[in-house]
């Protein structure tokens, strides 16, 4: 019987919009178990509707009486909940492996995107929810209409930060090896992030992490380069 799953999913003011990093991971992760969720589009301030999971952040899981939130909680739920399907961490051992790259992503990666994303984003998303985003993210990042001045840097701190992930693209096709894997898809919604919201050119043409960007993009049919982008 196919699984009855629901993903709250951060959406722009187009609903097809769906360019969060975290719910990128985990809808990488549900074709790769080749599981399919429902999604509910969601707007950064639309707390009430995901209070049931006592938190406030999507993506959010349900799947019958369970409610998950957090990427790597969903991801961990996903892998020993179904089993039987393909493995997204390859053992323990993988796991704790991935539970470090994936925090690699999120303490590494989103930062210094993140400078370069948000005004973009600031534009793209709900008109209700537009001072709640610049409040929140101009205390941490200063003032969104001065980020573009420093993008032709910021784009060579993206660049200098992935060294550890040329390093090893250089040597195989995926972070997990021969198939791709969760650790790629805690990076890769990185890259979706982007993908989905910006023009910006991130990576130079030659660059290995370019090349497994694009057999990311066509991995589980193409699900990630038919989503919809702003441009
Ligand atoms: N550690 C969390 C982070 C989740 C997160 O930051 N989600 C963002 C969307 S990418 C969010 O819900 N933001 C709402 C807000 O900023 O209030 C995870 O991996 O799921």
């Amino acid at each position: 019987m196919t699984p009855d799953l629901t993903l709250y999913d951060l959406a722009g003011a187009d609903p097809a919009l769906r360019f969060s990093p975290h719910c990128w991971k985990i809808h990488m992760a549900l074709a790769h178990k080749g599981l399919t969720a429902r999604t509910v589009p969601w707007g950064f301030t639309e707390k009430e509707t995901i209070a049931f999971s006592g938190q406030k952040l999507v993506p959010v899981l349900l799947h019958g009486d369970a409610v998950v939130s957090d990427s790597w909680q969903i991801a961990c739920y996903l892998e020993d909940t179904f089993p039987e399907r393909p493995s997204l961490f390859g053992g323990d051992t993988g796991r704790a492996l991935s539970l470090f790259i994936n925090g690699w992503a999120d303490t590494t990666l989103v930062p210094v995107l993140a400078r370069l994303l948000l005004p973009d984003i600031h534009g793209l998303i709900r008109d209700e929810d537009k001072d709640y985003f610049r409040t929140s993210r101009e205390k941490r990042f200063g003032p969104l209409e001065d980020l573009p001045a420093g993008y032709a840097e910021q784009i060579e701190r993206l660049r200098a930060a992935l060294l550890p992930l040329r390093h090893m693209l250089a040597r195989q096709p995926f972070l997990a090896g021969a198939q791709p894997a969760y650790a790629d898809y805690a990076v890769f919604g990185m890259f979706m992030w982007a993908r989905c919201t910006s023009a910006l050119a991130l990576l130079a043409d030659d660059d290995a992490v370019h090349a497994w960007r694009e057999r990311m993009l066509d991995a589980h049919g193409g699900l990630a380069r038919r989503a919809p982008t702003a441009g």
